[in-house]
């Protein structure tokens, strides 16, 4: 397969005004009837050939200004002479007939549950009609669809319709891959929204009849995203219209088309009884995310595939700042870096290294990745960082004015911060350009002095090799640090260091007693703290710091110490820390929220990563048997004082899904899995007899089932939930990520084998294959059996669906951690991957990248 370099990259020698397309829609034999107004672009002079991308389509007829013209087909498009393209505007008319039901891939026009629906990004409008399907060809669109269903929805504005047809005007010049269409049986949760200058916007989140009463969250959460990106980026709505559709197969989270978002239904769909906190907190940010594509996407879209990070970064950069707006900014950053690392940093640490702006694909689908989205994400935190929150805002509007309408670069980014503030970003590019997470590493120097002592910190940064990067120049990394006295009085508030060098020192002069550093607070920058820091000092920082990051991450640190002492020597934990969970746990001046997280044991792929970080191989049964251990040596601790919690965290009255009574629920849910280490099931039995919602009932299941328990729950469960698609997956995934690691290929088997399981289905798969790879032990079981079930699922999946596959074999990815024995058996399965007669382009890279 042929491989894509940002070095190539040449303008369309065409400009496109204007889009007509009319849909004859049917499941076997859909009819495409493209119009596409061309004129020559200035910025491509000289005579072009017309080269068009198209697959899959049955080709009826090409016509060039109304005449028939030859066309050389290939399986990647047509390609029309420029001796055929008479005039200087110039229109095509094309007419394709294509296959929504056979279209298993999700992506292009496709079927769910008899509903027609889109997904083109990245490259999916092809499968629909011949067209310049990059992001840097802009038109407005005018869509014509007609069908025998009562919804028929497109981009834009509603501009008619009658029995059986509508039509839509988009006056938003967009590329391709924000285009969409809907047709079904549908109904709508309507609301509308004012916007800052008084237009009226029509709000719809249409689904299939049935689930109209889980639409109520998503609408709230529409409307503060709107009304939040007037408040703080000045950015308005631009249609009368905003539809929102709830689809059941769909690959990832949601689709941000212009005036029509395409969601995954469990990404919309939420209510007290089928959802949980984390999905109603989940809905919220993604509906966030997708509203706020409207401006950093859409009207202001990438040149390239290889600027994705503009518009993905960007946009999670948004949606986190949002998110922590409507909830806790404490809470929301520790759960971001937990996630960054999980994800972000393992595939950083990984053959998967790829920088947030790559400069070469194969598979661009295989790009939609943590580092691209999260780390994406950070880069734009830390900028800001730099150059501060008012020159922030003032970019950020330079940046709408200067690139409304076009389709821009991460170099057309960082100019307007260089316009703003003068700075030079040359070095601060290299986040853009290379891969890796920086290692920093902290030396601390103390000269005590009668008119007052200094404090020097050290740093030096190392920047490790990744695939095709062996060599890398220091980034310019910004570290927030604060100085603490012994009593616990902070002595130099927040400040932020600016290191540039490799190596570089920062003095902190007339101070009356040695300091006790807080550093890297709010996680200032995407990389690992390099530091060894006695006990005595991360218990107080775990109690005394007023960065509450920091504070929790002290408290993390020292759970991963003290957990990687038991993994390796057997060691008994420390009453320190043990000491310092209770304090937390109990601290009733600290939000719930907090306490429950402060109270999640790291997990036991993080200890993996982490042991091998510290020239360790990992041996999943261990951290396994060892992470229980400390569970409930966690639980004796808090022993005396777990009932009182769990009581006082009870939530009385209607249910809430805002972030004070989820933080309750979340630390009444770790309470009674403390009680149920400690006593078996039946604080936890009654708990999930008396729940009121899928919060209790489904955190309650959990508990039971982590501690071996819980047959009767889940019977109960299914009996309750057996036809509901999204509450079944969590009753798939639950057995699967919970289940002992020498069952766990077993209940794969078990579970795969039911009717209920639809691989075609990525919301299912993911849910038991996923949490195949979710279950560390399980899925690396000394047996193999983990490995050989996830390659035959893949192998299987491919044909129907490669981009799931694809995304999902990174599961892989963290080979080079283990021992000879687990690195032979997975190397064997990418290999007996990559030998699957007629392997997809986006399988056979990511195999193809992971083994080499
Ligand atoms: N911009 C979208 C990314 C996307 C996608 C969504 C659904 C299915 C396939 C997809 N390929 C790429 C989603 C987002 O980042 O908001
Ligand atoms: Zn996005």
């Amino acid at each position: 397969p042929r491989t894509v370099y940002l070095a190539d990259y040449q303008p369309f020698p065409f400009l496109l005004p204007q889009v007509r397309l009319e849909f004859t829609l049917g499941p076997k034999a859909t009819r495409v009837r493209a119009r596409l107004e061309f004129m020559p672009n200035p910025a491509r002079p000289g005579r072009h050939d017309l080269f068009l991308h198209g697959e899959n389509l049955r080709l009826i007829s090409a016509k060039v200004n109304g005449t028939s013209v030859h066309s050389e087909l290939s399986d990647i498009g047509i390609t029309i002479s420029a001796n055929d393209l008479s005039g200087d505007p110039f229109t095509l008319e094309t007419e394709v007939e294509i296959s929504p039901a056979a279209n298993t891939a999700l992506e292009g026009l496709y079927m769910s549950n008899g509903m027609y629906c889109t997904q083109c990004e990245a490259e999916g409008f092809r499968k629909i009609t011949y067209y310049p399907d990059r992001p840097d060809v802009m038109a407005r669109f005018h869509v014509r669809v007609a069908a025998d269903l009562p919804v028929l929805l497109s981009n834009g504005n509603p501009v008619g319709s009658g029995p059986g047809w509508a039509e839509w005007d988009d006056p938003w010049p967009k590329p391709a891959y924000l285009f969409a269409l809907v047709a079904g049986d549908l109904v709508a949760h309507a609301d509308s929204f004012t916007t800052l200058s008084g237009r009226k916007v029509d709000l719809n989140i249409w689904v299939r009849p049935g689930d109209e009463n889980r639409c109520a969250w998503g609408m709230e959460a529409l409307k503060a995203s709107m009304s939040w990106d007037e408040r703080v980026y000045g950015r308005e709505y631009d249609l009368d219209i905003f539809n929102i559709v709830a689809v059941d197969d769909f690959n990832m989270g949601a689709m941000e088309n212009k005036g029509l978002n395409i969601f995954n239904s469990k990404a919309v769909l939420a209510s007290p009884d089928t959802a949980t906190d984390d999905d109603f907190a989940r809905v919220e940010a993604i509906i966030a995310h997708e509203y706020f594509h409207n401006w950093t996407g859409n009207r202001i879209t990438c040149r390239d595939w290889f600027q994705l990070c503009l518009k993905e970064g960007l946009t999670v950069y948004r949606d986190q700042q949002f998110s922590g707006d409507m909830r806790s900014h404490a809470v929301k950053r520790i759960e971001d870096v937990l996630a960054l690392r999980a994800r972000q940093f393992r595939e950083d640490q990984g053959p998967l290294a790829h920088a947030v702006r790559p400069d070469s694909f194969v598979e661009i689908n295989n790009f939609y990745t943590a580092t691209v989205y999260e780390k994406g994400a950070e880069v734009i935190g830390m900028l800001r960082r730099l150059v501060g929150d008012e020159a922030y805002a003032q970019a950020l509007d330079l940046y709408f004015t200067r690139h409304d309408g076009h389709a821009a670069t991460i170099e057309d980014w960082l100019k307007v911060f260089e316009d703003t503030t003068d700075r030079d970003l040359t070095q601060f590019k290299r986040w853009y350009t290379e891969a890796g997470t920086p290692r920093l590493k902290v030396y601390e120097a103390w000269s005590p002095a009668a008119q007052g002592g200094t404090y020097t910190l050290t740093l030096a940064q190392e920047n490790p090799a990744t695939p095709g990067q062996p060599e890398k120049g220091a980034k310019v990394i910004p570290v927030a640090v604060g100085l603490l006295n012994p009593n616990g009085d902070e002595v130099v508030p927040t400040t932020v260091l600016e290191l540039i060098k490799p190596v570089q020192s920062f003095a902190f002069e007339g101070l009356a007693a040695r300091p006790i550093a807080s550093i890297l607070r709010d996680f200032s920058a995407p990389v690992v703290l390099d530091r060894e820091v006695p006990a005595a000092e991360r218990a107080f920082l775990l109690a005394h710091d007023t960065d509450p990051f920091n504070r929790w991450e002290a408290g993390r640190s020292l759970a991963k110490e003290v957990l990687a002492r038991m993994i390796t020597q057997g060691t008994k934990p420390q009453a320190a820390f043990l000491d310092g969970m209770a304090a937390i746990a109990f601290d009733e001046g600290l939000d719930p929220a907090f306490r429950a997280l402060a109270l999640r044991l790291p997990g036991e792929d993080d200890m993996a990563a982490t042991l091998h970080q510290s020239g360790h191989t990992p041996d999943p049964a261990r951290i396994h048997i060892a992470r229980k251990a400390l569970a409930r040596a966690v639980a004796e601790r808090l022993a005396p004082g777990l009932p009182g919690l769990e009581a006082a965290m009870r939530v009385p009255g209607a249910f809430s899904p805002q972030a004070a009574d989820a933080g309750k629920r979340a630390l009444r849910l770790a309470a009674l899995a403390g009680l149920t280490r400690l006593n078996g099931g039946a604080a936890a039995q009654a708990a999930f007899a008396d729940a009121t919602n899928m919060t209790e009932s489904f955190g309650t299941l959990a508990i039971l089932l982590e501690a071996g328990l819980g047959e009767r729950e889940l019977a109960a469960f299914e009996a309750k939930w057996r036809t509901d698609r999204l509450v079944m997956d969590k009753w798939f995934a639950v057995q699967v990520s919970l289940s002992a690691p020498e069952e766990t290929a077993q209940t794969v088997g078990r579970l795969t084998a039911r009717p209920d399981f639809d691989m075609k289905n990525p919301n299912r798969f993911r849910a038991v294959l996923g949490a195949l790879t979710g279950n560390h032990a399980g899925f690396h079981h000394a047996s193999g059996s983990g490995y050989r079930l996830l390659a035959d699922w893949l192998i299987r999946l491919d044909p129907l669906n490669p981009q799931t596959a694809a995304r999902m074999s990174t599961a892989f990815e963290t080979w080079p951690r283990y021992d000879a024995d687990r690195q032979g058996m997975i190397r064997a399965e990418l290999a007996r991957i990559l030998a699957a007669p007629g392997l997809s382009r986006d399988l056979s890279e990511m195999a193809g990248r992971m083994l080499h």
